[in-house]
């Protein structure tokens, strides 16, 4: 079916729905969120009840997002036996949405919808709009909206850009296409508070988070037989800058400002001693995934990760050992 009659038929199952259920997946970020507000806004503007179930509960400091305090993950929604539809965004399957023990065990049989970007997606739902070429789900509510000819109001439009501010990195990774520069300024147009969110989502790193950056940074070692820049953090930088590991995020990305080297990784030590490894790189001919798969991970060929026994002191040589050792197709020709 192609994306013009699925948006058609979301839009007519949400008309005949009495009780809607909307799914962000767990630890969401401000994608999945902002499309959940947004359709939430929508949805319950139009009289019908719809709720928005998170299993993780969303970080307080995506408080800024309007109405963000609509998202419960109070168990207790799944004792209503009349939902009759499910709305599950941003999510490659139903663990990952944090739902698949729900769905098992449940009496009643609701309708599923699955809008999503992920290549993984596995197709879940009764009816699913999945976009490989989307920015964000945030982008495909968007498009949703605009066929289905739904106003979009300033508070809809704020969630929109937040979430397609954040896949995109801030319009700067490969992700960001004429599609989300298209819909972010239709949206700043409809009243969305584009400044506002990037305040919020890029100006937020505190001294202590900035301090512990540099000392990272620090630590850039380049490693010219498989030209790649690479940097590690232990539990203990965390602990002596007091940082969250949450304060972390957007680093790996901030490495694809360097210059040099095919790609860049961040060795991260984690509470159970193993070590999570991000990969990023800018170049089309660069394959990170075929790296992340060979160690039991996965991902994008741009953007992907996966984990390594510790210690951390010595995960890097064990790596480049590896590396040296196995023909892995990560150089496309
Ligand atoms: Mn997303």
């Amino acid at each position: 079916m192609n994306n013009s009659a699925t948006q058609k038929q979301i839009f007519l199952a949400i008309e005949q729905a009495k009780n809607i259920l909307i799914v962000p997946h767990k630890d969401p970020d401000p994608d999945t969120l902002g499309a959940a507000l947004a359709l939430h806004e929508h949805i319950t503007s139009c009289s019908k009840q719809a709720r928005i179930f998170n299993l993780t509960g969303a970080s307080k400091k995506f408080h800024f997002l309007p109405h963000y305090n609509q998202i419960s993950s109070d168990p207790v929604v799944w004792e209503d036996t009349s939902i009759d539809l499910i709305i599950v965004l941003d999510s490659g399957d139903l663990d990952y949405a944090g739902i698949l023990p729900m769905m098992e065990t449940i009496t009643f049989r609701p309708q599923i919808v699955n809008i999503d970007h992920h290549k993984t997606n596995a197709f879940f739902g009764d009816i699913n709009l999945v976009n490989l070429e989307s920015s964000s789900t945030s982008e495909i509510l968007y498009f949703l909206f605009r066929h289905n000819r739904v106003s979009i109001t300033p508070t809809m439009a704020t969630n929109l850009i937040a979430g397609i501010m954040y896949d995109t990195d801030n319009f700067t990774n490969a992700a960001t296409k004429y599609t989300s520069l298209f819909a972010t300024s239709d949206l700043v147009k409809h009243g969305g508070r584009f400044h506002f969110i990037k305040e919020h989502l890029y100006r937020d790193k505190s001294v202590d988070i900035l301090k512990l950056w540099g000392e990272i940074l620090g630590r850039l070692q380049h490693n010219t037989k498989h030209d790649i820049v690479y940097t590690f953090i232990t539990l203990r930088d965390l602990n002596h800058h007091s940082v969250s590991e949450d304060d972390l995020r957007g680093f790996s990305n901030f490495l694809s400002n360097i210059k040099e080297g095919s790609g860049a990784i961040f060795f991260k030590e984690k509470p159970d001693g193993n070590i999570r490894v991000s990969m990023r790189t800018t170049y089309d001919h660069i394959d990170m995934s075929a790296i992340a798969e060979h160690f039991g991970g996965g991902g994008h060929k741009k953007a992907c990760g996966f984990e390594l026994e510790g210690p951390i002191d010595t995960a890097f040589e064990r790596f480049f050992i590896e590396l040296d050792t196995h023909p892995i197709p990560w150089r496309l020709s």
